[in-house]
């Protein structure tokens, strides 16, 4: 048999039928040994694109311009300052001018190199992506043995060299993506198949770096009874289908749709879904359900698998459709003073509270609506539309013009933090995140004036001598820094906020879909002619 025919990211049932390639029995030799090895056609894919990759700009008005070159000159600025005090770290710490590892991600380094490179990539920022793409090459260490986040290593790391090769063609990126996806299958090892969410990423098969815990996973200490993360485990799809159609090994993708079915098939109380489930049973552990923190990504992995498989994973639309109709249903809300917000749900009873993270769902709603029936798409534009606006209003209620971590609409409050512990941001992109899909939806120049105020925030709240910084209180104009620049304010903040001062086919929503990080994913054209 030769390789396997093109794996289509999105189509289950390619995948599902596919030559198994993985795991060969004991003794017997491997598939790789005795087949032509599998080659990605890029020039192929490269071609089956609709759009330039970094777009054409005719006749643009020269504020928009100057609007994009402005964060451009961020970007550079947050890149150089990583680079001089922090190479090789994950983040840069911009106060006291040095890195920080923390233990999210197993002992790997350079999450700011790998979150980005495709950043550096759109903005054409020549110089800064190859030397991102040289630390890749020549310090990017996989040999490590630390316990990390198989979703963060997913999202960040596996997104992040995906989206850079698929951008550049340049192997190295594909092949460090394939080998940091095979470390993270043992974390699949479970009674139902769904992922625990960390994994020791020690290697099983030599002496070095082998410890006796290599290829172990764990649930986290702090999720009830053992349970899995609905935005941990529901947050794979697009990385592992992209992760079988560049090795031809079906395994990823197979991984990744055993949670959705598993997801597909679980009874739903009223329609929602839950944030815990056992790996183990397979039945939810606890009745919060949230569009924030714990659940977000999840929902946004629906639909953006559907949208990844040139709209053929019916399962994923119609799991995407009821749930937002289920949340609209129970979780949607309109405050006294007329704001629409998305509220938490504990086992039937409301808490009156958006996280920042829940900001992300303007935009996917506005990314469905485009493709929702016309009896529903308007009604979709007007939510998408009314929720961004409510995450606008959490940011123009504060002193500094930035949002805070969780807002509330409870006795008299609308759209504000009431906790001392609610008041810090991070440099998070959500609320910029949905500005750019109700831009691309919409063209109501209010979405770019919207980002651009956050430009300006940015820059006088954040912008520090050695790079950017979040604050402990958007309510005073004075804030403390927290000396850290999260790696997704690279990745995320500021590529969102250059795609909003872009031509629309800049990274064209036509061929990307964007991964919950902002790394762009090919949509698979299957109706594309070589
Ligand atoms: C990012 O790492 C991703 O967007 C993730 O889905 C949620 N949180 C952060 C940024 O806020």
């Amino acid at each position: 048999a030769g390789p396997p025919a093109h794996t289509a990211p999105g189509s289950r049932q390619q995948v599902q039928g596919g030559e198994r390639r993985a795991e060969p029995a004991t003794g017997a030799p491997s598939a790789r040994e005795t087949r032509a090895p599998y080659r990605f056609d890029y020039e192929r894919f490269r071609r089956s694109l609709r759009h330039p990759v970094r777009g054409r700009r005719p006749g643009e008005d020269p504020e928009t311009r100057a609007r994009r070159m402005k964060v451009k000159e961020m970007m550079k600025f947050a890149w150089d300052n990583y680079k001089q005090y922090a190479l090789g770290k994950n983040e840069l710490r911009p106060l006291t001018k040095n890195g920080h590892i923390g233990n999210m991600f197993g002992g790997l380094r350079g999450a700011t190199v790998v979150d980005a490179l495709d950043t550096l990539y759109i903005m054409e920022l020549e110089e800064e992506f190859q030397e991102a793409k040289k630390w890749v090459e020549k310090s990017f260490d996989l040999n490590v043995n630390g316990e990390a986040s198989l979703f963060e290593v997913n999202i960040r790391y596996i997104g992040g060299l995906l989206a850079a090769y698929y951008l550049t063609g340049e192997e190295v990126f594909k092949s460090k993506a394939l080998e940091l996806g095979e470390k993270l299958l043992p974390a699949f090892n479970t009674p139902t198949g769904i992922p625990r969410g960390v994994i020791n990423l020690g290697r099983q098969d030599t002496r070095s770096h082998f410890s006796p815990c290599s290829g172990m996973s764990w649930s986290w200490g702090w999720a009830s009874a053992g349970s899995s993360i609905l935005a941990e485990f529901g947050t794979l799809h697009l990385e592992f289908l992209h992760l079988s159609e560049l090795s031809g090994n079906p395994v990823f993708a197979e991984k990744a749709s055993t949670s959705q079915l598993i997801l597909n098939r679980v009874e739903k109380p009223q329609g929602l879904y839950p944030n815990f489930l056992s790996p183990v049973t397979g039945n939810w552990v606890q009745h919060h359900v949230s569009i924030g923190g714990l659940g977000d990504s999840f929902y946004e992995y629906l639909i953006k698998s559907w949208l990844m498989s040139d709209k053929k994973d019916s399962e994923a639309k119609k799991m995407y459709d009821d749930a937002l109709e289920a949340i609209e249903k129970h979780l949607v809300k309109k405050s006294a003073g007329g704001l629409t917000y998305i509220a938490e749900w504990r086992g039937g009873i409301l808490d009156h509270k958006m996280g920042h993270l829940a900001c992300f769902s303007g935009g996917m709603i506005a990314l469905g609506a485009e493709h929702a029936g016309e009896e529903r798409k308007q009604h979709y534009v007007d939510l998408a539309a009314e929720i961004t606006n409510t995450c606008h209003e959490s940011y123009a209620r504060s002193d500094t013009k930035l949002g805070p971590e969780a807002f509330r609409f409870d006795a008299g409050t609308e759209a504000m933090a009431t906790r001392l512990s609610e008041r810090y941001y991070i440099l998070r992109p959500e609320v910029v995140e949905s500005y750019m899909y109700m831009w691309r939806l919409t063209h109501d120049p209010k979405y770019r004036q919207w980002g651009w105020e956050v430009v300006k925030a940015l820059e006088k709240h954040c912008r520090v001598e050695a790079g950017f910084s979040g604050i402990r209180d958007v309510y005073t104009t004075t804030p403390t820094h927290d000396n850290m620049q999260q790696s997704f304010f690279l990745a995320e903040t500021l590529k969102y906020l250059y795609l909003l001062f872009c031509e629309d086919d800049v990274l064209s929503l036509d061929d990307w879909v964007f991964n919950t990080e902002a790394h762009p994913l090919p949509v698979n054209h299957t109706n594309f002619k070589a």
